[in-house]
């Protein structure tokens, strides 16, 4: 698959894709990745991105024309066929970005991310767009790292990127819950040890704790989770008892309160 990313800035992008799972991708060539720099599709002597807010106010606006420009010169080089390819708007008024977003990506052709700097891009660039993301509601100085952030989400679901498949599928937000403790050696490190049950050698147990703790740290951080995990008999189970104990809990603190 390849991603093609608009940016003002390909310095930042080329020197985040050199290392790692996906610079290794790259190299491997399991993935295709290619930088556009923005100024190189605008005509005027300064190479102009931005212009003032038709209305006013404060802060520039992306102009549309470039964008347009290297839109064009994107499709041009895949023949025009826009099947298989997708546009993305990085942007904090997108859907918000999850693994199955990520998944879902990993089976296009094409994924185009254009980065948007200063105030945001001018609202006609929208047309050329077939969905806007979010990674998250804080705003950042611009697309590319939310861009970024999609990219290595996306490459991992691509076959060989990582090493173990195994490790994809079993990975914390593909099973829809948090993920459990991992420890290595040594099992002592001051008065922290590691948990018995994982020096036990007993695979039926390590298993069953994984799923304790897994379900206990979504229990307590991140229970929203819980509405939309599919869970087997164990693991429901497993969660309905750490609810007891959750529940055994508030109430000593109730009771506490009281002076019971
Ligand atoms: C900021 C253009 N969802 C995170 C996110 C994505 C993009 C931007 N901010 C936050 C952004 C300024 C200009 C895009």
């Amino acid at each position: 698959m390849t991603f093609d990313i608009v940016t003002i800035f390909p310095a930042m992008i080329e020197a985040a894709l050199a290392d790692g799972v996906v610079g290794r991708a790259i190299e491997r060539g399991l993935i295709d990745v290619a930088i556009h720099d923005l100024r190189n599709f605008t005509v005027d002597r300064h190479r102009t991105v931005d212009d003032v807010p038709y209305g006013g106010g404060p802060g520039m606006v992306m102009k549309p024309e470039p964008i347009f420009k290297a839109l064009d010169a994107i499709e041009a080089r895949r023949g025009g066929r826009r099947e298989q390819m997708s546009v993305l708007l990085t942007t904090p008024q997108g859907t918000p970005f999850t693994q199955a977003a990520a998944e879902r990506y990993s089976a296009r052709q094409n994924v185009v991310l254009l980065c948007g700097r200063y105030e945001g891009v001018d609202e006609r660039v929208r047309s050329r767009v077939d969905e806007e993301v979010s990674i998250g509601d804080y705003v950042l100085s611009g697309g590319e790292l939310a861009a970024l952030v999609v990219i290595d989400a996306v490459a991992r679901y691509v076959p060989g990127v990582v090493g173990d498949d195994q490790s994809v599928a079993e990975d914390s937000f593909s099973r829809g819950l948090l993920d459990f403790p991992h420890y290595t050696r040594p099992a002592v490190v001051g008065s922290a040890r590691v948990p018995e049950v994982l020096l036990s050698g007993n695979h039926v147990e390590i298993r069953r704790w994984r799923k304790r703790e897994s379900l206990a740290r979504t229990l307590e951080r991140r229970p929203d989770l819980l509405e939309t995990a599919t869970l087997d008999d164990e693991e429901r189970r497993l969660l309905a008892e750490l609810k007891e104990l959750q529940n055994g809990r508030i109430a000593e603190l109730q009771n506490g309160k009281t002076g019971k």
